[in-house]
């Protein structure tokens, strides 16, 4: 009999599932029906094989990635095959669900003595499958080096499929640039938590982080040495480098969503072109992290030029759907001219097959009804979004009091910032996105999303240290139904995930308000 995800608590009391043998309902983000099944266990033992769609390549690569993570721990050899012998454990990886509630994202498992069944209806399914899986297994799991013990799951069934379609991590390259590696890194701990789409914020007043073959200068005098934050954030990203992040992600199920920022914060792209201001002088380079000063010259025909031949050249490089052009904090742009900037530059991205995306200030403009707006403010109302929904804009929830990963946890949180208020693990966990905002209700909300903005952050321990565990809780909010939403249940099974980071070198951050395993 199915039922809601109960607390760990709860069905360790039922089935006898200790800490060691995670229960099935113990996963984040909590999952949409768990049924355990008392005294059943699957064991992964030297002889397990992982079975994938037969036919299906993007099966087979889901089901070696997944034997590439539980090889290093077990030391088993876990051959990948697309039909398996009698008798032999198996983790078997198929589609045909032939279940529409599982969408294109979720699964189906079951966990039985002699074998695990993952059903989808697409290989983004059995992926989410497999981070569920890596989490029912004992912690030692995610052990980089070999550890004796027995490797077992608890029996059970679960259905699981997502809330929301979008459920996002952001990363500010442009106040501080983070390398591919770290991008990659961070790539790896968000999907473990089903976060599908990474934002990448590429521009602001003091970097420029992509390359544009069209626009040279914007790399080779704004991403390089003194840019960044005090001077000490210099790097970009070549399309080459951008390519490979984009299939690294996108064969962990995350997609890019790249971002560039104007009308405002374009200091950076102002002192490589000198000609994108209105008196074509070039202002000094900023190190310093003052907002809402830059502006594009809206009336001149060269800034159109320039905003067209960025988003062609940035589009071609990105298969995902959304293409992000910032709109936020224009404080420098007279309101008609950033409306009739916004009108102008909403429909490019269209023509060059995207859907644009912007920060909530893009809603004063009509054209922003066919685009996905970005809740940053923290107010629980907001007019001129309200009405945008009523003209058909979807809306990404991020209300910077809640979900902005870059505000510090309490006062002595060495790094971050303070603004929007402190943000305990709590609080980022808290809140139901559908009521959130006034008038912006379930139909209108295409997801969540946890920016992280690095004014204070440079090395990937930084970044780990804001976002861990936060990011969990926006990650839950995003994935799983608000029927599951509960904070003495999700900080339960925040408290024993802890180990999981420490095993994987994860630098989270220890919030007393968790009881750490
Ligand atoms: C506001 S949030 C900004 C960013 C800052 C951030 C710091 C938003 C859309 N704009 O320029 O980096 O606050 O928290």
């Amino acid at each position: 009999s199915a039922q809601p995800a109960a607390p760990p608590a709860a069905l360790a009391g039922r089935s006898g599932a200790s800490s060691d043998l995670p229960a099935l309902s113990s996963v984040i983000p909590a999952p949409v029906e768990v049924t355990q099944f008392a005294g059943t266990t699957f064991r992964l033992g030297p002889a397990t094989i992982i079975r994938t769609q037969p036919g299906s390549p993007e099966s087979r690569a889901v089901g070696e990635r997944f034997a590439r993570e539980l090889r290093p721990a077990t030391g088993y050899k876990l051959p990948v095959v697309p039909v398996s012998p009698r008798f032999v454990p198996t983790i078997a990886l198929l589609l045909g669900a032939d279940d529409a509630r599982l969408g294109d994202e979720g699964y189906r498992m079951s966990v039985g003595a002699a074998s695990i069944t993952v059903r989808a209806n697409k290989p983004a399914g059995l992926y989410a499958g497999t981070r569920t899986l890596l989490q029912l297994l004992p912690k030692e799991i995610d052990s980089p080096t070999p550890v004796r013990r027995v490797w077992r799951i608890a029996g059970g069934s679960i259905v699981d499929y997502p809330r929301y379609a979008y459920r996002g991590a952001f990363l500010d390259e442009a106040r501080h640039f983070h390398t591919p590696d770290e991008i990659k890194a961070y790539v790896d701990e968000i999907s473990r938590f089903k976060v599908n789409y990474l934002h990448l914020h590429l521009s602001d007043d003091q970097g420029w982080r992509i390359q544009i073959d069209s626009w040279p200068k914007l790399t080779t005098v704004s991403g390089g040495a003194g840019t960044g934050v005090d001077g000490e954030g210099p790097g970009f990203l070549t399309k080459d480098q951008y390519r490979e992040i984009v299939a690294y992600a996108a064969a962990r199920y995350v997609t890019i969503v790249p971002e560039i920022d104007m009308p405002g914060h374009v200091n950076a792209a102002q002192v490589a072109y000198p000609e994108l201001t209105c008196d074509g002088v070039a202002p000094p380079p900023r190190t310093d992290t003052e907002v809402g000063y830059s502006s594009l010259c809206i009336g001149s025909e060269t800034t159109y030029r320039f905003v067209e031949d960025v988003i062609r050249e940035l589009a071609a490089m990105t298969p995902g759907l959304y293409l992000h052009v910032g709109g936020d904090e224009a404080h420098a742009t007279p309101e008609a001219d950033y409306i009739a900037f916004e009108q102008r530059v909403l429909p490019l991205v269209a023509k060059y097959g995207k859907t644009a995306y912007g920060w909530n200030e893009i809603t004063k403009a009509p054209a922003a009804s066919a685009a996905v707006a970005q809740y940053w403010n923290t107010d629980t109302t907001n007019p001129t979004v309200a009405a945008a929904v009523t003209r058909g804009t979807k809306v990404v929830m991020s209300p910077a009091n809640q979900a902005y990963l870059d505000m510090k946890y309490d006062p002595s949180t060495p790094l971050g910032l303070s603004w929007a208020g402190y943000i305990e693990v709590r609080t980022a966990y808290d809140w139901e996105p559908a009521t959130r905002l006034a008038g912006v209700g379930e139909s209108a909300i295409l997801g969540v999303e946890a920016p992280l903005w690095s004014e204070t952050l440079r090395s990937l321990d930084d970044i780990e240290f804001m976002a861990f565990p936060r990011l969990a809780g926006i990650a839950e909010l995003g994935w799983s139904p608000a029927s599951t939403h509960d904070w003495a249940s999700f900080s339960a099974r925040l408290g024993a995930y802890g180990p999981r980071w420490t095993l994987r070198d994860v630098n989270f951050y220890p919030s007393p308000q968790i009881t750490w395993a």
